[in-house]
């Protein structure tokens, strides 16, 4: 709990839907379970439709609704914007709000297109300038087990990367009755699974790593090109209505690259692997051992040291519990593990703690720019029937 007299940190957040939720959560949590240097205040939450924006604050924890965003970044007691609408309105919302002197955190992945990502780093770059800093929401990173795998790469415990098999599997589209949503319609979404959960991949393929993704080879593919339209929709599901509509993205994404290490690195990406709900699997092989993460597991990472005596060698299973592991000891006593909520809270934590300090947050705005480049050259491989599409890298 934030100390008597520690400074307020007036936050706003535009959307109040599955992420606006889980945001919501986190803003609500984090001074609860963390010693935070600024205390966040929900002042206020910005939505269009005025009853369900004002039943959204009520239920989420919010001080106030409004139906303009731009009201919401205008006003003097909000200091941070949280940007949690679909994808076509990040780039317009979050350079407004930079513009404004607010820092910003905006929800995955950062845009729709390359060029609207280039506009928010340069916006970001311009802010910092005066103390404005700005996230991207790549949640899943900060899953202690995923933050661990991290360590043990940097560490050198596997060598040289060899291999990154990286897929992030759902079902809730293998149904064709499965009604339509705004993740379906290229204009708000920008792609399908490609950009909703591989964007997530590509992310945690670098961070894990530490490496980039120099070039790739891309297919991507749409099963059901016409569903119901919905007659209400929540999450991830929704009750089919009258009518039918097209679907305008993948739902489905398959590629491969290289990384900046010279390891190959293979990705999945669909919602049509049946029975798999939220199947985040990692694994990476390097020179001297793997590491394995699944998110239907995620309290466990497993790990496999190639030094261990050959007669009692394999993949150790190591649960994320523990005080030694981040974010645990603010939690629950060893053993009790933790949720998908909890990365939320978790990047409130840090990016709060970044804020206080001075200090860039990561992911950047630029690290968003960078899994954004991946997502258009995984396209452009796909509409040319495949093909090699080179990436610039740090230094390129
Ligand atoms: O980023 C989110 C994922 O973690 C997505 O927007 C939706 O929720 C779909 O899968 C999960």
């Amino acid at each position: 709990m934030s100390a008597p007299g520690t400074p307020t940190l007036g936050v706003g957040m535009v959307g109040y839907s599955f992420m606006g939720a889980a945001h919501s959560q986190a803003w609500r949590t984090a001074p609860r379970f963390f010693d935070l240097p600024l205390a966040p205040r929900m002042r206020v939450v910005a939505g269009r439709n005025a009853d369900s924006v004002r039943a959204a604050a009520e239920r989420l924890g919010w001080d106030e609704s409004v139906t303009s965003w731009q009201e919401l970044i205008a006003r003097d007691d909000v200091d941070l914007v949280d940007v949690c609408t679909p994808g076509d309105t990040h780039a317009e919302i979050a350079v407004a709000a930079l513009q404004a002197g607010k820092h910003v955190l905006c929800e995955k992945p950062l845009a729709n297109s390359v060029a609207e990502a280039e506009a928010m780093v340069a916006a970001a770059e311009r802010a910092a300038a005066n103390g404005v800093q700005a996230m991207v929401g790549f949640t899943y990173r900060r899953v202690p087990a995923i933050q661990l795998a991290r360590r043990l790469v940097a560490d050198g415990r596997i060598g040289q990367v060899r291999h990154v098999r990286a897929q992030y599997l759902q079902d809730w589209l293998a149904d064709p009755q499965a009604p339509l949503s705004w993740r379906l319609d290229k204009s708000k979404a920008g792609s399908g699974a490609l950009g909703d959960i591989g964007a997530h991949v590509v992310d945690l393929a670098q961070f894990i790593t530490g490496e980039q993704l120099v070039g790739v080879n891309g297919l991507l593919e749409t099963f059901v090109r016409e569903r119901p339209v919905p007659a209400s929709f929540s999450g991830l599901s929704g009750e089919a209505g009258e009518g039918t509509g097209p679907v305008t993205v993948d739902d489905a994404a398959l590629f491969y690259g290289r990384m900046s290490g010279g390891g190959l690195a293979s990705f999945e990406a669909t919602r049509f692997a049946a029975g798999r709900k939220n199947a985040i699997r990692v694994e990476v092989n390097g020179s001297k051992g793997s590491v394995a993460f699944d998110f239907e597991d995620m309290n466990l990472l497993h790990f496999y040291d190639a030094s261990d005596d050959a007669t009692t060698a394999g993949f150790r299973r190591i649960v994320v519990t523990e005080p030694e592991h981040p974010y645990i000891g603010s939690w629950w006593p060893a053993g009790h593990g933790l949720g998908y909520e909890h990365a939320f809270t978790h990047q409130v934590v840090d990016l709060v703690g970044d804020l206080a300090a001075g200090r860039a947050p990561t992911p950047s705005f630029a690290d968003g720019l960078v899994v954004q480049r991946v997502l258009d050259a995984v396209e452009r491989s796909s509409d040319a029937g495949g093909g090699w599409v080179d990436l610039p890298t740090a230094a390129g």
